[in-house]
């Protein structure tokens, strides 16, 4: 159960982070990188060559602006790719989004929300729970605390309304 995390930017981590608490708190090996698809060719398609022989079971890709790093990591891989698109820009991740949503044919590229880094750690963990069942029963017990926590807030808005 080995997650690579890959930041085009050291000023991708204050995001970044939540992919790596949601993975730690499920059990999961996190090894966490900056390399860029533009400034680091070589050291992204090299570690991304070999991810997989390395034991990696996905790979989280985060970038902003032209964020080409996931597709560009995809296309060395047959690991899943789940793409983060940072909002680290003018345009308001809009741009990242874009650059990473919009793959060709052949080399897909799961792209989560601007900055939606917990979603990106929890849809890497459920790719693994096919293979590993102790992620798959730590999913059903993560989804039932979900659901407490909304029936909490539920019941506290209606005594909330009522006292208005
Ligand atoms: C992208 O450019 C990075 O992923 C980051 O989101 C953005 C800005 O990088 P820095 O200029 O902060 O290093 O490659």
């Amino acid at each position: 159960m080995k997650v690579a995390i890959v930041m085009g930017s050291k000023s991708d981590f204050e995001v970044v982070k939540n992919a790596i608490i949601v993975l730690k708190k499920f059990g999961v090996e996190v090894e966490t990188r900056v390399m860029s698809a533009h400034r680091t060719p070589d050291e992204a398609l090299e570690f991304v060559g070999s991810a997989k022989e390395n034991g990696f079971d996905v790979v989280i890709a985060a970038a902003g602006k032209a964020a080409h790093l996931p597709g560009v990591l995809a296309s060395k891989t047959i690991l899943p790719v789940i793409g983060l698109p940072i909002k680290s820009s003018t345009m308001d991740g809009l741009d990242s989004l874009l650059s990473i949503v919009q793959m060709p044919s052949g080399i897909p590229v799961a792209t989560v929300a601007i900055n939606g880094a917990e979603n990106a750690g929890l849809l890497a963990i459920h790719m693994m729970a096919l293979k590993y069942e102790v992620l798959s029963n730590k999913l059903d017990e993560y989804r039932v605390s979900m659901k407490n926590d909304v029936l909490k807030q539920d019941a506290d808005v209606i005594e909330m309304a009522a006292k208005l």
